[in-house]
């Protein structure tokens, strides 16, 4: 593909395609909320492709306490894009759902025809319906358009370019920021909720390559979940954090804080169906990278405000 659009081109997954056919987009180049904006980016530039990873995303935090704007700002995005992109002739694109948009209760593993099943857990459910709407929009279109549409669905993404927002970042970044902070002023590290919950972990730099690949290959109607398939605690990643930034204080878990959904394990043998041989990075040197990253980029990673709208 000659050119390619990446929505959300500055963020934890946009910032990782860089090949110079892959062109970033920022917000403040277009308000994706805005069908406008996203018509005149494609009057100017002809693209063969769209990586759409523009988003409003947050941890379970976040996704509690802004329901509204994960709704409105998701499906505004969402529904604008694909359809700019079917207007202005585009034959390829990549949606990204997530595998917080499957039903809370479902018999495990999670596969890709399991997503409308049922309602997804409640701490999320606004951002999961938002979500799925546009695995709705993407089938509709294939069927009525013809149109390589499609979606991947990651499970929880980390790596360097993330959110290090305390209150409304997801975990492996937040983690990473208090641990700096407690280090830093010799006061206690304060976990959220039992560190019972079970998650998957799935290194940015991956995603964007597996992304880069179903973008050029893929074309069925479902789509497919990028995942190492490898479930660990969150106290088990609390102790690599704290192994990796040789952290010696005081560890607190404040239970009043959400311990969201217990675990949403996925089943990963679609994309290694078609990929046998592809490596995951281990998520013990996805820490170590994302970690050194941070201690030497503090000063200007993201996050340091809170993602309530108007911040935008
Ligand atoms: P991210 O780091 O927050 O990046 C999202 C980008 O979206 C931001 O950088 C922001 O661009 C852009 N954006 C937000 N509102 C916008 C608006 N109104 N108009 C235009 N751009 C806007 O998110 P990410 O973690 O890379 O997520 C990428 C995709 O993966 C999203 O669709 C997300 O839902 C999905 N996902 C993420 C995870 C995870 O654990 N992070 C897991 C599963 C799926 P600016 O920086 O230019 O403001
Ligand atoms: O990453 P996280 O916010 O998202 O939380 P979810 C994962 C787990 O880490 C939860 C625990 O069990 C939290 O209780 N945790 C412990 C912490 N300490 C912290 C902390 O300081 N901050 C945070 N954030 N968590 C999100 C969905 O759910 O997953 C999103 O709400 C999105 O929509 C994302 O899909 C991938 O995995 O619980």
């Amino acid at each position: 593909m000659s050119k390619v659009l990446v929505t959300g081109g500055y963020g934890l997954v946009g910032s990782m395609f860089n090949k110079p056919n892959y062109i970033p987009l920022s917000s403040s180049e277009a308000d994706l909320r805005i069908r406008e904006d996203i018509d005149n980016v494609f009057e100017k530039i002809k693209f063969d492709g769209v990586i759409h990873c523009a988003a409003k995303v947050g941890g379970v935090g976040g996704n509690m306490n802004y329901k509204g704007e994960f709704f409105y700002d998701n499906i505004l995005m969402n529904t604008n894009v694909i359809e700019s992109a079917r207007v202005h002739r585009i034959k390829n694109l990549v949606s990204f759902l997530s595998t917080c948009v499957f039903p809370d209760k479902v018999d495990y593993p999670l596969t890709e025809k399991k997503i409308h099943l049922g309602p997804p857990h409640s701490s999320n459910d606004a951002y999961a319906y938002a979500k799925r709407m546009a695995d709705v929009q993407i089938r509709a279109y294939r069927e009525q358009y013809g149109l390589n549409y499609k979606s991947v669905i990651p499970t929880n993404i980390y790596g360097i370019n993330d959110n290090f927002d305390i209150e409304n970042g997801h975990v492996v970044p937040s983690l990473i920021h208090k641990c700096f902070i407690a280090r830093e002023t010799n006061t206690p590290l304060t976990i959220w909720g039992s560190g019972t919950p079970l998650r998957e972990f799935i290194y940015n730099k991956d995603v964007a390559k597996l992304t880069e690949w179903v973008l050029e290959n893929y074309n069925e109607d479902e789509p497919i979940i990028l995942s190492t398939s490898e479930e660990i605690s969150i106290k088990e990643v609390v102790e690599m954090i704290i192994e990796l930034m040789n952290f010696k204080g005081e560890v607190k878990w404040d239970t009043d804080k959400p311990d969201g959904q217990f675990r949403k394990p996925s089943d990963n043998s679609k994309i290694k169906n078609y990929l046998p041989d592809f490596k995951f990075t281990p998520l013990y040197d996805g820490l170590k990278e994302t970690i050194s990253w941070f201690e030497s980029n503090y000063e200007n990673v993201r996050g340091k405000k809170s993602i309530h709208s108007n911040q935008i």
